[in-house]
C-alpha cells in the first residue's frame, strides 16, 4: 500500500502556514495543498478539527496535526532527512521557535499594522472576537508601535548576531526550525514591499543573504487538492497506531480513554473534545469520531495546550 498523502490545510498569506510550506520545501516533498478561507466559516475543515481554528492544519489521511509545533516534528517522522533540527537538535529548536513566536507574535501583527494600514472590518472583528482576542485595528495598535517594534529589534539583534560570522543558516550549513520560525514573521512585516520600511527599522540589511536563501528553499512539490476530496481522504482511512508514553500523567490526572478536552493556552481557545489516546513530555494525542469524517486522531502538542477532564 503507497503511503498516505501529506495534506495541507492553509492560506497564502498565514505566516505560520508559510512556515511549513518552508519545511516541505527543505524536505524536498510532495503534498496536497487545500485552500481554506482566512476566516470561519470552514464547514469542510471543521469535521477535522472539531473545532481548533487555527491554520495551518496538517492531514496524513484520519491524522490530524494541529499547530505547527506538532506539524514540523510530523514531517520529521514521515521523512527524517533532511532534518528540520540541524544543529540544535530538536528539543533546543522547538523551545527557542516556541518562545520566539509566542513573544512576538502580537508584536510582528502591530508592526505589520504600521506599515500597512486596515484590513477589512469583518476580519478585524474576526481577529479580535474569536481568534487574538485583541483589536488590531490600526488606531488601537498605533499607540503600542514603539514598544512593538523594539520587542521585535530585539529578536532581529540576535538573528542579525547569530549570522555575522557568515554561516548560511542559524543551525549551520542546513536550514531548519529555527531559520523559519524568524523568516515567517519577517515575512509577515516585509510582505508587500513593506520591506523598504521595515528593513532599516530592524537592522535586516545585514541578512539580506540569508533572506533571501530561506526563501529560496521553496515550497517542495504542492498539487491542489478540494477539501470534499481531503475529507473523503480521512473518511476512507483509519488513524495510524500511537505508541502510548504517559510521561507527564501526574500533572493532567487524565489516563487514556478519558473524554479530554484540549485547548490552545493563547489564541482561539476553541476547546477541543475527544478521548484521550497518549500524552507524553512533547505531544497529546485524542481520538473524535466525527460523523463527517468518521475516525480521527488528532495531536497538538503540549506546549501552548491544556488538556483537561471533559
Ligand atoms: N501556535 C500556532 C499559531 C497558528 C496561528 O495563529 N495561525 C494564524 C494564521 S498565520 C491563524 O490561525 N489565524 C486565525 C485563522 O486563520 O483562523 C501554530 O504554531 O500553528
Amino acid at each position: 500500500m503507497s503511503a498516505p498523502e501529506i495534506i495541507l490545510h492553509h492560506y497564502a498569506f498565514s505566516p505560520y502556514a508559510e512556515k511549513i510550506r518552508l519545511a516541505l520545501g527543505i524536505k524536498g516533498l510532495a503534498w496536497r495543498s487545500v485552500d481554506v478561507a482566512m476566516m470561519p466559516p470552514r464547514p469542510l475543515l471543521d469535521p477535522l478539527t472539531g473545532g481548533y481554528r487555527r491554520i495551518p492544519v496538517l492531514q496524513v489521511g484520519a491524522d490530524i496535526y494541529c499547530d505547527t509545533h506538532a506539524i514540523l516534528p510530523a514531517l520529521e517522522r514521515l521523512a527524517p532527512e533532511p532534518s528540520l533540527y540541524p544543529g540544535l537538535g530538536a528539543p533546543l529548536a522547538e523551545g527557542l521557535t516556541f518562545g520566539l513566536e509566542r513573544d512576538l507574535w502580537l508584536a510582528v501583527i502591530g508592526v505589520t499594522v504600521h506599515f500597512a494600514g486596515d484590513l477589512p472590518g469583518a476580519f478585524l472583528r474576526d481577529r479580535k472576537d474569536d481568534y487574538l482576542y485583541v483589536d488590531i485595528s490600526h488606531a488601537a495598535m498605533e499607540p503600542d508601535f514603539a514598544r512593538n517594534a523594539q520587542r521585535v529589534a530585539a529578536w532581529t539583534a540576535w538573528l542579525t548576531q547569530a549570522l555575522a560570522d557568515g554561516r548560511p543558516f542559524l543551525g549551520g550549513e542546513r536550514a531548519g526550525a529555527v531559520d523559519l520560525a524568524h523568516y515567517h514573521l519577517l515575512w509577515l512585516m516585509r510582505g508587500a514591499e513593506r520591506a523598504a520600511s521595515v528593513d532599516p527599522l530592524l537592522g535586516l540589511g545585514a541578512v539580506h543573504g540569508w533572506i533571501d536563501r530561506v526563501a529560496a528553499l521553496g515550497h517542495g512539490r504542492p498539487q491542489e487538492m478540494s477539501a470534499e476530496a481531503a475529507l473523503e481522504v480521512a473518511k476512507a482511512a483509519e488513524p495510524a497506531t500511537v505508541e502510548a508514553v504517559n510521561a507527564v500523567p501526574d500533572l493532567i490526572a487524565v489516563s487514556p480513554g478519558d473524554a479530554v478536552t484540549v485547548t490552545p493556552d493563547d489564541f482561539a481557545r476553541v476547546p477541543v473534545e475527544g478521548r484521550l489516546v497518549a500524552v507524553d513530555a512533547g505531544r497529546i494525542v485524542i481520538r473524535r469520531d466525527d460523523p463527517q469524517a468518521g475516525a480521527l486522531h488528532l495531536h497538538f502538542p503540549r506546549a501552548g495546550f491544556t488538556v483537561a477532564k471533559g
